[in-house]
């Protein structure tokens, strides 16, 4: 059976989880708790990158949730949750970018910096423009590029959903908040919610990791 690697804090597992989960794959889950279990040997050598999520399918092992989410499409192809069409396929890729790199790194800094901090006030207005791309992006569908859930709903639904928890406001953004309620009311999305205490784990959780991570980057540089 699939193995899958996860932590139901982490929103990259969760893009995975919502997958398997919407495909209807059985998947046997290992949970790693994130707290230097992922640093020890067995795991880094399963992903020499320490992360999470991580699938094991018939022996193939994969790292990275985008490519994850990819080989899933095309190993479990129903539903299909990647359109055809070159404008809706670009769409969908379009959203998964932007909130890898544009939406999520700024989810970070909310979390990371101080109340006071300036970089705050930044995050939120590149966050706003995210959200209008999201916005334009949508249109009038109900999902990124569909009439069905695709892929992009996946990975901007593991993230956007947050948001408000950090004080931004979706009813700013009417189709946004229309398609998270239309997400939030799906068996899977219910099923790997957060619950507040989760949540609060989850951005202690952060704080270690992006400390860590800084250590690590400055501790590269040293021995350069
Ligand atoms: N680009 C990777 C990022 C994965 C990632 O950052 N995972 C975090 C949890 S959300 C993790 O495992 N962190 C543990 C660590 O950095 O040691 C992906 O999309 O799969």
């Amino acid at each position: 059976m699939l193995k899958f690697y996860y932590n139901p804090l982490s929103p990259n597992a969760r893009r995975v989880r919502l997958t398997l989960l919407e495909k209807g794959i059985q998947f046997e889950p290992i949970l790693l708790n994130l707290d230097g279990d992922q640093l020890q040997p067995e795991f880094q050598e399963i992903n020499p990158f320490h992360h999470i999520p991580v699938i094991v399918d018939n022996g193939f092992r994969m790292v990275e949730s985008l490519a994850i989410l990819d080989y899933l499409e095309a190993k479990y192809p129903k539903p299909a949750m990647l359109p055809t069409e070159p404008e809706a396929l670009a769409t969908v890729r379009m959203v998964q970018m932007i909130t890898a790199n544009e939406l999520f790194p700024q989810v970070i800094t909310l979390i990371y910096e101080r109340e006071d901090s300036p970089q705050i006030e930044k995050a939120k207005q590149h966050i706003n423009k995210v959200m209008d791309f999201f916005t334009e992006a949508l249109g009038d569908s109900p999902y990124f590029g569909n009439e069905q859930l695709t892929l992009g709903d996946i990975v901007a639904g593991s993230a956007v959903p947050l948001l408000p928890k950090f004080g931004i406001n979706l009813s700013d953004y009417p189709r946004i908040d229309d398609w998270c309620k239309r997400l939030m009311a799906r068996e899977a999305w219910r099923k790997t919610e957060l619950s507040a205490e989760e949540f609060e784990q989850f951005k202690r959780r952060v704080r270690v990791l992006v400390k860590l991570r800084r250590r690590e980057l400055l501790r590269e540089n040293n021995n350069q």
